[in-house]
């Protein structure tokens, strides 16, 4: 059992603003696979095979492939602990913001209200010409779905070399600048602009709590890090921060 500041403890008493940035790995135990962990799909996948628009011009097919092999994984997934956990600190604190890198939409299923999605979510879609949105069920008896303009369908997350969705970002970097306690749970913190959050938060004032399997990027300016799973660690704060109310 890990075992939790009792500091910690105390600064969350005093805390109005929590933030969760999540990576992948708060997923993991929902069993979708990471990224660059010893599971990662990008293992034997190269991000620029895959996760860029150029790729899906040359390759539809595949990339859509992937999609839906990772769509079918996140349908059959549920919340885990550590999401439900999340969601249920909206009942101890002001304000609770989500801001997530994935795009499996588990913490919006975990009950969590305000959830900022900087790499978009694999829900949704939109046509690469006109950008109309396609958020039904595609068919793609016919190969990969066109829009009714001709345009190619893509899903609507955020690939390398693009731009984040300025509403999602910029609501990300307020939570962050306004957090008193800033979570970071089951991140490898390389990617960016949204790793830069975490130093956003940092330089406003706010405590980092890193909860992750392994050290990152982040250890380094985490006030507290607590190595394990996200699950365990996440409930183990609150349950302590909910038993230092009784005294
Ligand atoms: C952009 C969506 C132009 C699709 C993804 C500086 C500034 C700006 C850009 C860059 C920059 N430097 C480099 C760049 C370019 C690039 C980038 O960051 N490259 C990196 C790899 C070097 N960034 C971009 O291209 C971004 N756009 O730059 O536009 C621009 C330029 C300037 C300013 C503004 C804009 C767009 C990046 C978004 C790419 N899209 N995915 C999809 O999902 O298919 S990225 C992909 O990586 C996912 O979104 C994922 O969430 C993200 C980060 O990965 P993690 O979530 O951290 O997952 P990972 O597997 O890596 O780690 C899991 C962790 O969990 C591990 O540490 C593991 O130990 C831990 N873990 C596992 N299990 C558990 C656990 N922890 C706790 N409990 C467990 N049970
Ligand atoms: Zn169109």
């Amino acid at each position: 059992m890990i075992q939790i500041d009792k500091s910690l403890i105390d600064t969350l008493r005093k805390s109005e603003s929590i933030v969760f940035f999540t990576g992948a790995g708060i997923s993991s135990e929902s069993g979708i696979p990471t990224f660059r962990g010893k599971d990662g799909i990008w293992n034997k996948l190269k991000p620029e095979e895959l996760a860029n628009f150029n790729a899906f011009i040359r390759n539809p097919e595949m990339v859509w492939e992937w999609y839906n092999h990772r769509k079918k994984i996140i349908h059959e997934a549920q919340p885990n602990a550590a999401h439900l956990t999340i969601a249920e600190t909206q009942n101890h604190f002001k304000n609770v913001t989500v801001v997530t890198q994935n795009i499996d939409n588990l913490h919006r299923r975990a009950g969590s209200n305000t959830v900022f999605e900087l790499h978009g979510n694999i829900e949704r879609n939109f046509c690469i010409n006109c950008k109309k949105y396609y958020n039904e069920e595609l068919d793609f008896s016919k190969g990969v779905p066109k829009c009714e303009c001709g345009g190619l369908i893509r899903p609507d997350v955020v690939w390398f070399g693009e731009y984040l969705p300025e509403d999602q970002f910029l609501g990300g970097e307020k939570a962050a600048i306004s957090s008193d306690v800033f979570f970071v749970v089951g991140t490898s913190a390389v990617v960016y602009p949204a790793a830069g959050l975490v130093y956003t938060a940092k330089q406003s004032g706010a405590t980092i709590v890193e909860v992750n399997l392994e050290e990152t990027p982040l250890s380094s300016i985490a006030d507290y890090s607590y190595f394990g799973k996200a699950g365990e660690i996440l409930h183990g704060v609150l349950e302590e921060y909910k038993l230092s109310l009784k005294y």
